[in-house]
């Protein structure tokens, strides 16, 4: 059995690949839930995921201490995505924006000019200590919306070709198996440099 990691997130499709990505690391990745609800969490009106994911691990440290957890370790994550014809819009704003105007009002806004990121920054609570990593995939917003796997903005994200010759072939993140998904992404990339500080 590994070490016991809780996640405090309301997103099951971050869970799957938190889970998918920690468990071979030796973590046993379980969503963090008082009372067999996940907590609300209060995100602040922040310009930064930095800023964000330190306001979320704050309240989850808090709300373990108050039942007596508080050694236990936990793990948050901020993530967005940033297009640049559109300043860096939605930014910290995603889940908003998701929520208002889903990928087909992102789709409408775009021109010609479509690059864009996703960035992601995780943050952990070890029983004493806070640690931190960032992630980035760097891509394209798609002409149109496909495939079903993953979440969120999936379907309109196309991945740019990575440095090791892995290619998407062309095909946005919700076309992707997860475990395909995970070699691009931001949040495989955001653990990767938080677990590797820690070792
Ligand atoms: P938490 O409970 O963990 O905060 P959340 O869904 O509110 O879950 P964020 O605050 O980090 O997550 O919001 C990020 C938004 O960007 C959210 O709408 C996600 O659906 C979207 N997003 C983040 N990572 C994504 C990914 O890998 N693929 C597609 N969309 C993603």
């Amino acid at each position: 059995m590994g070490r016991r990691l809780w996640f405090l997130t309301s997103n099951e499709g971050k869970l799957r690949e938190v889970e998918h990505h920690l468990s071979p690391l030796g973590w046993d990745v379980e969503q963090m839930k008082v009372d067999d609800k996940v907590p609300e969490v209060i995100e602040p009106q922040a310009s930064t995921l930095e800023e964000v994911a330190a306001s979320k691990l704050q309240q989850a440290v808090e709300i373990f201490k108050v039942i007596g957890k508080n050694e236990e370790a936990v793990l948050v994550e901020d993530a967005g995505l940033f297009i640049n014809a559109l300043s860096g819009f939605p930014g910290v704003y995603s889940a908003y924006t998701l929520n208002c105007i889903g990928c087909e009002g992102i789709l409408r806004l775009m021109g010609d000019e479509r690059s864009a990121h996703f960035a992601a920054v995780a943050m952990l609570w070890d029983g004493r200590n806070s640690h931190l990593g960032r992630g980035r995939c760097d891509g394209r917003i798609a002409e149109r919306s496909t495939g079903s796997e993953g979440f969120g903005f999936d379907p309109i994200f196309i991945p740019d070709d990575m440095a090791d010759g892995s290619s998407s072939g062309g095909l946005s993140f919700a076309a992707l198996p997860l475990h395909v998904k995970q070699r691009f992404s931001h949040r495989g990339d955001a653990l990767d440099d938080l677990f590797s500080r820690l070792a």
